[in-house]
């Protein structure tokens, strides 16, 4: 059976969502990422109509005013970027049970197994453009080559609302015409020693004497070479969210003291919250669950406004549930928290968190690089510390 991977990319997002939700902006110059009085940012997207003054992701929203004076500028809902991303995800799990969703708005799919169901490559891209149309009234554009590289690079020429299908055997030959920018893994610092070497599309690098390139990029040509030949073999990963995240233990002696407690909640807190960042994950539901004497389980749970990875929103949100699980005013055997509606950390998140969070995610991260490195204890809150230094808690399922 030929391998065919099919990558779908849907159409300038962010402000594709923003022209369903307020037709009176299609056919506009849009631009998400801040409001035209903004002094500090830089653009989330802009729509094909901005595109043409040169408007770009990640550019400065100074520069993007400069460009497109009269483009309509937009913060963007991220909630709402989120809805439809998870909507365009439910739409291709009907065509394979082999999906990787790559980004908030990308995803590869092997649909080897689903060409007689839907009719080939053509009837499958067919059935998802229109499903996705219905679904959510956004455009997507479709790659469908014999791999990964192949497809995503053929979803890219093919924007925007368009379907692009290359046949095995056509690999090197749709890439060679292209300049090398568009290989994946070339970016300015690789290009400009191979322009200066004569190599200026992807099909003289193909074609370029491997010894020489080998002799001035040393081993990593190979692979360069490869890809440029088209040949790429890496698998389209199917990814699992679990269903929660979480953290709990049981006292050594019934405890009666919630101060104590609570110190032992945070510090389950951070065990979590650090277990949800290192999956990519965000969670917009957090559960205390109580085990009072002689051995009564309660759950408290709250759901957030929207999706966090944010330690501070988590306990702000516990701090509620605390007061409520102390009005049974008996001694208590075990605590536990889990985390749960579960979705992928969007990479862009921080575009559009309050500054607080933004700060606070920044901060996050650094922790998370540090306790990798040096274990978890090597960082820790106030809060917890005023446990003492390395916790034990008599619980193994906190080592989860
Ligand atoms: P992209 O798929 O890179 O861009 P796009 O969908 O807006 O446009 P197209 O694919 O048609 O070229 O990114 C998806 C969304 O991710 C985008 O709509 C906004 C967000 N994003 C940012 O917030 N910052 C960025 O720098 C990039 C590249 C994307
Ligand atoms: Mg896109």
């Amino acid at each position: 059976m030929d391998r065919r991977i099919l990558h779908i990319d849907m159409d300038a997002f962010f402000a594709s969502v923003e022209q369903v939700r307020d037709p009176s902006l299609v056919g506009k110059p849009l631009i998400i990422g801040g409001l035209k009085t903004d002094t500090r940012g830089v653009v989330s997207t802009a729509s094909y109509e901005a595109r043409k003054y040169g408007v770009h992701s990640a550019m400065s929203l100074a520069e993007a005013k400069r460009l497109c004076p009269h483009g309509i500028f937009m913060r963007g809902n991220y909630a709402d970027y989120s809805e439809a991303s998870r909507k365009v995800h439910a739409v291709l799990d009907k065509v394979s049970p082999i999906v990787q969703m790559a980004s908030i708005d990308e995803a590869y799919i092997d649909v080897s197994g689903s060409q007689k169901l839907f009719g080939g490559d053509d009837g499958i891209a067919a059935f998802i453009k229109s499903e996705i149309r219905r679904e959510t009234g956004l455009p997507c554009t479709i790659g469908i080559a014999p791999n990964k590289l192949i497809a995503k690079i053929a979803s890219d020429a093919g924007k925007p609302d368009g379907y692009l299908r290359i046949e095995s055997g056509r690999e090197a030959a749709f890439l060679a015409p292209m300049p090398i920018g568009k290989l994946p893994g070339i970016g300015p610092k690789t290009r400009a020693p191979l322009e200066a070497l004569g190599i200026k599309t992807i099909g003289d690098l193909a074609a370029w004497p491997a010894r020489e390139l080998e002799q001035q990029f040393g081993p990593g040509a190979v692979g360069m070479q490869r890809a440029a030949r088209g040949i790429s073999n890496s698998e389209v990963e199917t990814e699992h969210i679990p269903k929660t995240i979480g953290r709990e233990t049981t006292f050594v002696n019934n405890l009666r003291d919630w101060q104590h407690i609570e110190r032992i909640l945070h510090y389950l807190i951070e065990r979590s919250m650090h277990a949800l960042r290192h999956e990519k994950l965000e969670a917009r539901r957090v559960t205390l669950k109580v085990r009072y004497e002689p051995f009564d389980t309660f759950t408290f749970a709250h759901t957030l406004d929207e999706p966090t990875r944010v330690d501070t929103d988590i306990c702000e949100a516990m701090h509620v549930l605390v007061a409520k699980a102390k009005e049974r005013r008996t001694p208590v055997r075990l605590i536990g928290v889990s985390l749960s509606q579960l979705s992928w950390d969007q990479r862009q998140r921080a575009l559009f968190g309050a500054e607080r969070t933004e700060k606070w995610e920044h901060t996050l991260e650094s922790m998370d690089q540090i306790r990798n490195r040096h274990g978890f204890e090597s960082l820790r809150s106030a809060r917890s510390m005023a446990l003492g230094r390395n916790v034990k808690l008599a619980t193994p399922s906190l080592s989860r």
